[in-house]
């Protein structure tokens, strides 16, 4: 059969919702399989792995915590561009525009082949529901040539047959977010809420920090904790199925379930994480009360062999940290293989069931999240950010920041409160000093001391006249190391330099 080329726009049209019905019936078979799978995860993980990283930086500086909501915003664009102009290609033929949405389909499958947790039926659903859709539309399209009248009826059936496909792709869409979140985590993780022991936490005195002046709260509340992975769908691993393999220069290897943890000693404390991409000033820190156990006391149960240097660890998703034993070994460092959180269960973003933390180290060398292996070996391993050029081994800087008054904010002349955070895990803050103008530093108020291992609020009036001004902070730790003025970008070991900030005096 000869016919007309299909109209540009209806052309496009196919191949956007023949990619879309692909996406979202891949979407719904991840959901009815395994999260991770999903199209979108394979190819947002794949990208994220492979992107060069200034770039990752970049993204990180620019998007803080929601750049993931721009990679798959960014992904979903291009995606509807590619596949338009398949459909283009198809305005005479099925077969160009079917081959390359098998192409996509394959690159797809390749990638999921690569992942550290394939699994291929959601991928091969995408492949198998892109080019069906695909020739089944471009057939609907098709506009006869000898029956000009039959234009609008061919309208019509396009129409209908779109609309089909829309809230078809939609309809699987949701249905396989929905099994994503359901797939039985929520309720294992209610039933870790009743089985995790109330362990006594040292109480935070109310003095803690100086919420009132512009400070942040002590305890960062769950959902405000800021949120660092490489994981675009969130891990879903059930307490019920976890086991954590503790193996390698050992005596004894361990296998340890959930209850095995919950059966050791636990132990409560308040611990500031840390990013190392935390810019100078930049929101990337948190403080929550942790529960768990202590990793020295696993490493010692397993009897860690002559000549090894660190323990590797490694999340259900692949990614991997290393943290030095030495660090691990220290009788009062407080590593924890950490359960809880501020009195709940890990949040699944933040790790559920099982994390570790270690106070004083940057989080991408120690906090691994959906913890599944720790092998205890040799420096000869490199670790997720090590393998992209950042530092092995990334103890946390001295730093502090100003949270009020904000950059640009207009203040009354006269007296005001300039407030904000400092800290140096595991060494504590000893004083905190402001100047403004460039002029004499002088002391700040700190707030009740409440760990080595958190942040210290800090706060003090200045007076200044009306007009533009400049304020700037520096923390002094407790071994008596001042932080540096020095600027240093956050790769390859993290961000140093005084925070300042401009705002105006109002006359
Ligand atoms: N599985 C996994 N764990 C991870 C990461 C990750 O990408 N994947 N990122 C690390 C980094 S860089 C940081 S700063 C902390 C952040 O922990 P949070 O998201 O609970 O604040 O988690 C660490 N643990
Ligand atoms: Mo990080």
């Amino acid at each position: 059969m000869t016919s007309l080329p299909i109209p540009r726009l209806r052309a496009a049209v196919v191949g956007v919702l023949a990619a879309a019905a692909a996406l979202g019936a891949g979407h719904l078979v991840a959901g009815l399989t395994s999260p991770r799978t999903s199209p979108f995860a394979v190819v947002g993980n794949t990208l994220i792995d492979l992107t060069p990283e200034p770039v990752k930086e970049f993204a990180i500086a620019l998007f803080g915590t929601a750049d993931k909501l721009a990679l798959l915003t960014g992904m979903t664009i291009v995606i509807a561009l590619l596949a338009a102009v398949a459909g283009l290609l198809s305005r005479r033929h099925w077969w160009p525009g079917v081959l390359v949405i098998g192409v996509f389909g394959l690159v797809g499958v390749g990638a999921a082949l690569a992942r550290p947790t394939g699994g291929l039926a959601a991928p091969l659903t995408s492949l198998v529901v892109g080019v069906v859709v695909f020739w089944w539309l471009h057939h609907v399209a098709a506009v006869a040539p000898e029956a000009p009248v039959e234009v609008d009826a061919d309208r019509r059936r396009f129409l209908v047959a779109s609309t089909l496909v829309v809230l078809g792709a939609g309809a699987a869409g949701i249905a396989g977010g929905f099994l994503q979140r359901g797939a039985g985590v929520t309720s294992s993780q209610l039933a870790a809420a009743a089985r995790i022991p109330k362990v006594t936490a040292p109480p935070i005195p109310p003095d803690a920090d100086f919420v009132a002046s512009g400070t942040p709260t002590f305890l960062t509340p769950n959902r405000d904790f800021y949120r660092i992975d490489t994981a675009l769908v969130v891990p879903q691993v059930r307490a019920e199925d976890w086991r954590l393999r503790l193996h390698g220069m050992v005596q004894r290897e361990l296998v340890l379930s959930f209850d095995d943890l919950l059966q050791r000693r636990l132990e409560a404390r308040p611990i500031t994480l840390t990013c190392v991409s935390n810019e100078v000033g930049g929101p990337l820190i948190s403080t929550a009360t942790f529960v768990g156990v202590p990793v020295r006391d696993l490493l010692l149960e397993a009897g860690v062999r002559p000549g090894a240097q660190q323990l590797f660890t490694t999340s259900v998703d692949g990614y991997t940290a290393g943290t030095p034993l030495d660090v691990l070994l220290e009788p009062d460092r407080g590593a924890l293989l950490a359960v809880g959180m501020n009195g709940e269960p890990l949040p699944l973003e933040h790790g559920f069931p099982v994390r570790m933390v270690v106070p004083g180290l940057y989080g991408y060398v120690s906090a691994t999240k959906w913890l599944v292996d720790a092998e205890v070996t040799t420096f000869g391993r490199a670790h997720y950010w090590e393998r992209r050029g950042w530092a092995r081994q990334a103890p946390i800087k001295t730093e502090s920041r100003i949270d009020r008054p904000r950059a640009g904010a207009s203040v009354p002349a006269g007296a005001f409160t300039v407030a904000g955070i400092a800290w140096a895990q595991h060494t504590g803050i000893d004083r905190v000093e402001v100047r403004a103008d460039g002029g004499a530093w002088q002391p700040a108020e700190l707030a009740t001391d409440v760990s080595r291992d958190t942040w210290r609020m800090w706060r003090t009036t200045l007076h200044l006249p009306p007009g533009d001004h400049v304020v700037e902070c520096r923390a002094t730790d407790r071994s008596g190391q001042p932080q540096t003025p020095e600027r240093h970008a956050v790769i390859p070991n993290g961000a140093t330099g005084w925070h300042s900030v401009r705002f105006t005096c109002a006359a």
